[in-house]
């Protein structure tokens, strides 16, 4: 791919750090108006797509997918794979809640106001899709993500091989730390001479928005909203920062997946994993039954990003008719409380629907239980 969807894509991956800017920049009293998350994405690029002819070729390969008949979609039961399967859903029963924030902490995100949201039940899984489950699925389809078609992807410095990043000739200046890797994928997560052996039960990574819808869509499931996303994170709460409350390590154990230490230098582990870790790790963050709904890697939602909201009540929002980039949530293992403070339930980021990354995964949502899941919601792994 040439030099200036590349260009486009650093201005994506910036997008995740301009509110380390913002919060900088509050922390001493001033402002920061200008970020990539504010309205001025004309001027950062951000709105650009990595390459318009592949994202259209894309979308062609998802349509087929749709044409196929339903009974394609989904077969294999326990014991047609050698993995523990991790497609569970778990009911969330609706209601109103509070959406947003009042007291957001990154402003130009769009995290306030708060207002009155209704959403009708429906199932979340309660796991982040592991690379097991999307081998499945690319196993049944023959699935392409796009990382694999652009023939790159976004990794952090820290987690490359010397000989990888010495083959890398471009750098973002303001967030050095994010490359552009060539043959950086799901299934090399770290580059070429990565692989995902020893990870099959962690969330699969390096997938777009595009590859996430054709997934959900396989599994006879679909994103959630960001509405939906964020009721199922709070857990029935009001005002929490957290599924569980507001410590962030309750009982004085870790309940998610973030950074310990000096981002972006030290990494300390101290919750168990430097990078992610198994969908099925740490313990349910609410009465929901769900895992890492925050932290692991950031999970895409169905919406387009906006960040003007009404205070007025909205009954199932489904965010924008359109937009550039859509809606992730949750934060992920790069996230400390200096840098990208966003495992919070209100807190939000965005990236275009074509890109992809190593900290960015998804899972899936669903009006109706799947047939095939009907009488699974007992096993427990
Ligand atoms: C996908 O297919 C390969 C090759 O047949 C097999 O080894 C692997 O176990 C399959 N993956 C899953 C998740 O079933
Ligand atoms: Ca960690
Ligand atoms: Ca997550």
């Amino acid at each position: 791919m040439g030099g200036r969807s590349r260009t486009a894509l650093f201005l994506v991956m910036l997008m995740t750090f301009a509110g380390f800017v913002s919060l900088a920049a509050d922390a001493d009293g001033s402002k920061n108006k200008e970020t990539c998350s504010s309205d001025s994405t004309e001027d950062c690029g951000c709105k650009q797509s990595r390459d318009k002819d592949s994202k259209k070729k894309d979308a062609d390969e998802v349509k087929e997918a749709d044409d196929k008949p339903k009974s394609e979609f989904y077969e294999p039961r326990e014991g047609d794979t050698p993995y523990k399967r991790t497609n569970q859903m778990v009911y969330v029963p609706g209601g109103t809640f509070t959406m947003g924030t009042d007291k957001p902490i990154f402003v130009a995100d769009g995290e306030g106001p708060a207002r009155q949201v209704k959403v009708d039940p429906y199932y979340m899984d309660k796991y982040e899709v592991s690379n097991a489950e999307f081998e499945l699925f690319v196993n049944q389809t023959g699935y392409k993500t796009e990382a694999e078609s652009f023939g790159n992807s976004f990794v952090m410095e820290n987690y490359l091989s010397e000989e990888v990043k010495s083959e890398i000739t471009q750098m973002v200046a303001s967030a050095p730390w994010w490359l552009p890797v060539d043959g950086a994928d799901w299934r090399h997560p770290e580059g070429k001479d990565s692989n995902i052996k020893d990870r099959m039960d962690h969330p699969v990574l390096h997938v777009s928005w595009n590859d996430a819808v054709a997934y959900c869509k396989w599994a006879g499931k679909r994103l959630p909203t960001e509405a939906e996303f964020e009721f199922a994170c709070r857990g029935g709460r009001e005002n929490r920062l957290f599924p569980w409350g507001n410590s962030v390590n309750p009982k004085g154990q870790h309940w998610m997946n973030i950074w310990q230490g000096e981002f972006p230098k030290e990494n300390t582990g101290e919750d168990g994993y430097t990078m992610t870790a198994p969908v099925t790790e740490f313990p349910e963050q609410n009465k929901f039954g769900l895992k890492n709904i925050i932290g692991n890697v950031w999970e895409w939602t169905q919406d387009w990003w906006e960040i003007q909201h009404t205070p007025t009540f909205k009954d199932n929002p489904k965010g924008p008719l359109s937009g550039d980039d859509k809606v992730k949530k949750g934060g992920s293992f790069q996230c400390t409380i200096q840098y990208c403070y966003r495992y919070r339930c209100e807190a939000r980021s965005q990236n275009t629907p074509d890109s992809s990354a190593h900290n960015l995964g998804f899972r899936c949502a669903a009006s109706e239980l799947p047939s095939y899941l009907k009488g699974s919601e007992k096993d427990e792994l």
